[in-house]
C-alpha cells in the first residue's frame, strides 16, 4: 500500500523540480537524496525547516524569518468553512456506464451512449453532525455523484432515503436548525434525540413518512457500499423535440442492503469513529471496488395524475409496484483520491448542475436548492470560481465571457470578454442544441404562499412504509422511537408525537406510548386529509432487500497462543475463499504461535478491536487461553456483543468458558468452528431469531 500511495504521488520528480525553474541541477544536488528540494510558496529553497531565525541563541524571533512567516500564515489559512449541513463525509473516484439506453426519452448522451465509462466522482455524508463527528450516528446519508459527462458535469444530489422531511425549502434553515446542536448548550452532536428536533417534527406532521425511514435501519448503516441512494425529487427527461417524461433516480448496492443493530452502531462510534471512511478506503485500496446498479422509474403526466399523492411533494415515493425501476447503468468505485482536502472537502456539488435532456420538476423543495447550493459554495470556497478546482472542473472543454474574481486560475487570451462580438473569431458562441429548459405550460392558479392541497396528506405514505416491514423492522422503528423520545425532557412534545403516531399506525402508536410509560395514548390530532390505506409495498424493507452474500463481510477470528491452527488455517481459508475478509485478533499485536508452533500474525488487538467491526466471528481458543480470557473484560465483551449483535458465532472446545462468561446460549447461529459450511452460511445474515430473546424492543 505504501508503494501504491508513492507511485500516484503529485510530487515532481528533483529533475523536473529543477528543469521547471530552469536552474542547473547544482542547487539541487543539495537536497536529500531522491527526495524534491523543500522549498517556500516562491520557489525558494530551505535550508533549514527546525529553527526560526533568532537575533541570537536565545534571543528573540526576527520579523524578517519569511521562512516562518509565510508557513506559519499558510497554515493559519488551512481551513475553510464546513459544510453547513453534510459536513462528514468520504468520496471516491469511479466511473458510470450506461447498459441500457434511454434515447426514448432522452437526449442526454450520458443516458443514451451504452458502454461509455463516465468519470464521476461521489460523497456520502452525514447529515447532522461536524467535519470531525463520527461515521455511526443515527442519520440520513447523503449520497451525491457528480457525473462528468462530455455534455458538462451533472450533480445527482441525492441521499440513502428516498423522502425528506419538509415539503417547502423555506423550512430548510429550521428543519437543520432543529436538529443540529441546540444553541445555548452546543450539544448533543450529531444526534436527533434531543427536545429541539422532536419539538419541530412534532409541529410539522408532513415530516411523519421521513420519521419512519429515519427510525428505521436506514439511518444506521453497516457500510457505505452497503446502501441504496436516491435523487428524491421527480426529474424530468427531455427528448429530441423537448417532449418530457418524469424520472426518479436509483441507485441499488451491489452488496445489497446492510444495517447495524442500534447497540452496535453506538459501540461502533466509540472503537473506531472512522468506520465507514475506513471500510470505504480499504475496500477501494484491496480492489474489492464498490457498486451500485443505477434505475430509473419513469412516468408520464397523465399517469401521475392517477397516483394516490402528489409526486410534486418530497415526502412520497412512488412505489416500485406501481411504477417499475428499470435498471439501466452501474457505477463503480474503484479510485481513493490523492488528497482529502482537495478533493472530498472541496468537491462542489449543486443540484442545479444538469445537461441537455434532463430538467427540473416544479417540486418546491428542488426549487430551493436550486438556488442554495451555488451560494453556499460561495462562501465555503470563497469564490466565484470554485469550479477551476480539478474536483469541480468539467472534464469537458467550457468556455464563456464570465472573468476575473477572486483565485482566478485561467488566463484567458484576446480582448473579447463580450458578447455578441466581432473583433475575435475564436470567441465563445452559443448553439441551438445546448441546454434547453421544458417549456411547461403555465397552469392557471394565481400567485401565492400557497401549499397546495394535493400535498395535504402526511400519513398514508408513513403508514404503508411501516406496514411494509418485516415485524423484525417495526419492532427497531418503535424502539428507535421509544430511544429518541426518551431523550426529550419536555413530556408535550413526547406526547405530540405519538399523537401524530396513532394516524400511523394505532399498534405503533401503543407500542411507543407503552415503551415511554405513558399511562394513556395522547389524543389524535385532527388532519387535512384523512390517511387511506395504500397496499403494502415489500421493496421497503431492508431484510427483505439484503443479499446472502459473504462478499463486503468481515470475519474476526479470536485466537491465542496455542489455539488450533488447523481450525484457525480452515477458517480463514474457508472464509476469504468465499470473498469475506477475514482478520485475526489476538490478546497481543505481535500475535499468536499456534498449535504447530508456527507464528500468526494479529491484524488487531483484542482491547481496540472489538466484535463490533465484524459481522461474524470466531473464537478458537487453546483450553488454557479460553479459562484465561474468561476473566479478561474485553475478551468477554467481545462475544457477549458479538451474540447480542445478532451475529453468527464460530467456537471450539477451548473457547466455551469464554463463551459461557459472555451469556452466550447455543442456537442456531453459535456452532463449532470445525463445521465451517454451516458457519459461513450463517455469515451472510443476521441471527434475527435470538434477538427476542436477548433484548426488550418495543
Ligand atoms: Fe442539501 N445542501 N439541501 N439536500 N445536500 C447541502 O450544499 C439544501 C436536501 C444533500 O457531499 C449544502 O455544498 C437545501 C435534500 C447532500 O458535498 C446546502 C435543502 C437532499 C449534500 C444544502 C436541501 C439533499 C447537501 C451544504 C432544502 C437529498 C452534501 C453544503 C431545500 C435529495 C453534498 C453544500 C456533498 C448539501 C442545501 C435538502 C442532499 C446548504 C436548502 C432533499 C447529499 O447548499
Amino acid at each position: 500500500m505504501a508503494q501504491k500511495s508513492k507511485d500516484r504521488s503529485n510530487a515532481p520528480s528533483r529533475k523536473n523540480a529543477a528543469d521547471k525553474r530552469g536552474y542547473g541541477d547544482e542547487l539541487h544536488q543539495l537536497a536529500s537524496d531522491g527526495h524534491p528540494l523543500l522549498t517556500t510558496n516562491q520557489g525558494i529553497p530551505v535550508a533549514d525547516n527546525q529553527n526560526s531565525l533568532r537575533a541570537t541563541p536565545r534571543g528573540p524571533t526576527l520579523l524578517e524569518d519569511f521562512i516562518l512567516r509565510e508557513k506559519i500564515t499558510h497554515f493559519d489559512h488551512e481551513r475553510i468553512p464546513e459544510r453547513i449541513v453534510h459536513a462528514r463525509g468520504s468520496g471516491a473516484h469511479g466511473y458510470f456506464e450506461l447498459a441500457k439506453s434511454l434515447k426514448k426519452y432522452t437526449t442526454a448522451r450520458i443516458l443514451t451512449e451504452t458502454g461509455v465509462r463516465t468519470p464521476v466522482f461521489c460523497r456520502f455524508s452525514t447529515v447532522a453532525g461536524g467535519a470531525g463527528s463520527v461515521d455511526t450516528p443515527r442519520d440520513v446519508r447523503g449520497f451525491a455523484v457528480k457525473f462528468y459527462t462530455q455534455e458538462g458535469n451533472w450533480d445527482l444530489v441525492g441521499n440513502n432515503i428516498p423522502v425528506f422531511f419538509i415539503q417547502d425549502a423555506i423550512k430548510f434553515p429550521d428543519l437543520v436548525h432543529a436538529v443540529k446542536m441546540e444553541p445555548d448548550r452546543g450539544f448533543p452532536q450529531a444526534a436527533s434525540a434531543h427536545d429541539n428536533f422532536w419539538d419541530f417534527i412534532s409541529l410539522m406532521p408532513e415530516s411523519m413518512h421521513m420519521i419512519m425511514w429515519a427510525m428505521s435501519d436506514r439511518t444506521i448503516p453497516r457500510s457505505l457500499r452497503m446502501m441504496e441512494g436516491f435523487g428524491i425529487h421527480s426529474f424530468r427527461l427531455l427528448d429530441a423535440k423537448g417532449s418530457s417524461t418524469f424520472v426518479k433516480f436509483h441507485w441499488r448496492p451491489k452488496l445489497g442492503l446492510q444495517s447495524t443493530c442500534w447497540d452496535e452502531a453506538v459501540k461502533i462510534a466509540g472503537s473506531d469513529p472512522d468506520f465507514h471512511r475506513r471500510d470505504l478506503f480499504e475496500a477501494i485500496q484491496r480492489g474489492d471496488f464498490p457498486e451500485w446498479e443505477f434505475g430509473v422509474q419513469l412516468f408520464t403526466e397523465e399517469q401521475a395524475a392517477q397516483f394516490p399523492f402528489d409526486h410534486l411533494d418530497p415526502t412520497k415515493l412512488i412505489p416500485e409496484e406501481l411504477v417499475p425501476v428499470q435498471i439501466v447503468g452501474r457505477m463503480v468505485l474503484d479510485r481513493w483520491p490523492d488528497n482529502f482536502f482537495a478533493e472530498t472537502e472541496q468537491v462542489a456539488f449543486c443540484p442545479a448542475n444538469i445537461v441537455p435532456g434532463i430538467d427540473f420538476s416544479n417540486d418546491p423543495l428542488l426549487q430551493g436548492r436550486l438556488f442554495s447550493y451555488l451560494d453556499t459554495q460561495l462562501t465555503r470556497l470563497g469564490g466565484p470560481n470554485f469550479h477551476q478546482i480539478p474536483v469541480n472542473a468539467p472534464k469537458c472543454p467550457f468556455a464563456n465571457q464570465q472573468r476575473d474574481g477572486h483565485m482566478q486560475m485561467s488566463q484567458p487570451k484576446g480582448r473579447v470578454n463580450y458578447e455578441p462580438s466581432s473583433l475575435q473569431g475564436d470567441s465563445p458562441r452559443a448553439t441551438p442544441a445546448g441546454y434547453r429548459s421544458f417549456a411547461e405550460p403555465a397552469d392557471d392558479g394565481a400567485k401565492g404562499r400557497i401549499r397546495a392541497e394535493s400535498f395535504a396528506d402526511h400519513y398514508s405514505q408513513a403508514r404503508m412504509f411501516y406496514r411494509s416491514q418485516t415485524g423484525i423492522e417495526q419492532a427497531h422503528i418503535a424502539f428507535a422511537l421509544v430511544f429518541e423520545l426518551s431523550k426529550v425532557e419536555t413530556p408535550t412534545v413526547r406526547e405530540r408525537v405519538v399523537g401524530h403516531l396513532r394516524h400511523v399506525d394505532d399498534d405503533l402508536a401503543k407500542r411507543v406510548a407503552a415503551g415511554l410509560g405513558m399511562h394513556a395514548l395522547p389524543p389524535v390530532p385532527p388532519v387535512a386529509v384523512k390517511p387511506i390505506d395504500m397496499p403494502p409495498s415489500p421493496a421497503l424493507q431492508i431484510i427483505g432487500k439484503a443479499k446472502h452474500l459473504l462478499e463486503g463481510r468481515c470475519v474476526g477470528i479470536l485466537v491465542d497462543d496455542g489455539s488450533d491452527a488447523t481450525t484457525v488455517r480452515a477458517l480463514r481459508k474457508a472464509a476469504t475463499d468465499a470473498g469475506a475478509m477475514v482478520k485475526i485478533v489476538a490478546p497481543r499485536i505481535g500475535g499468536a504461535k499456534l498449535s504447530d508452533n508456527k507464528g500468526i500474525a494479529a491484524n488487531g488487538q483484542l482491547a481496540g478491536t472489538p466484535s463490533v467491526v465484524f459481522d461474524a466471528v470466531a473464537v478458537v481458543l487453546s483450553s488454557a487461553a479460553g479459562k484465561a480470557l474468561a476473566k479478561e473484560a474485553a475478551a468477554v465483551d467481545w462475544v457477549r456483543d458479538a451474540y447480542g449483535h445478532l451475529k453468527a458465532i464460530a467456537f471450539d472446545e477451548g473457547a466455551q468458558p469464554l463463551l459461557q462468561a459472555g451469556g452466550v446460549a447455543k442456537d442456531a447461529g453459535v456452532l463449532k468452528a470445525a463445521n465451517v459450511s454451516a458457519f459461513l452460511e450463517a455469515v451472510a445474515t443476521r441471527q434475527w431469531d435470538r434477538e427476542p430473546k436477548l433484548r426488550t424492543l418495543a
